[in-house]
């Protein structure tokens, strides 16, 4: 059973999870057009794991029995300088992510609510991976860095990224 004030935050989570999707949808679209299309695949595959991460929170409140309620999403950022700014701007935005879970575990430890602060946990790790893996490819387009040939073979790199669909429980 979720209090009131966490089933508003969860549906809140539900929407930022959505405009993350948004946002990396708005950042592939953009790849796309500049002929990246390395890039593309990889922030369509993120694209899709932010989908993975509301729907967890939508099946979880249903779970528990509160009512998922969605809101507008707002517009997505459409607007970059450079792949460096699209990955600069996604840790930005991750940044603002690990602060939001952070305070929603703050709610459950608070509210003694250990359903909710056990089924977070998922989201606390998987936000270390998120950051981990944006500092690591803004540290190679430093590297790169107006290099044709190395922002190519960075591409082709991440072209290779793979949406891995969640394994159900079966519960
Ligand atoms: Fe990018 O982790 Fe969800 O939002």
């Amino acid at each position: 059973m979720l209090s009131e004030k966490m089933l508003e935050r969860l549906n809140e989570q539900i929407n930022n999870e959505v405009y993350s999707a948004y946002l990396y949808m708005s950042m592939s679209a953009h790849s796309t057009h500049i002929g990246l299309k390395g890039f593309a695949n990889w922030f369509m595959v993120q694209y899709q794991e932010e989908m993975v991460h509301a729907m967890k929170i939508y099946d979880y409140i249903n779970d528990q029995g509160g009512q998922v309620l969605l809101a507008a999403i707002k517009e997505p950022l459409t607007e970059f300088e450079s792949p460096l700014d699209m990955f600069e701007k996604t840790l930005t935005h991750e940044r603002f992510i690990t602060g939001c879970i952070n305070d929603l575990v703050d709610l459950a430890v608070e509210e003694k609510d250990h359903a909710t602060n056990i089924f977070l946990q998922w989201f606390v790790t998987e936000q270390i991976e998120e950051e981990g893996n944006d500092n690591d490819i803004i540290a190679r387009l430093k590297i790169v860095e107006g290099d044709g040939n190395g922002l190519l073979m960075l591409d082709k790199e991440l072209s290779t990224r793979v949406f891995t669909p969640p394994v159900s429980s079966g519960a």
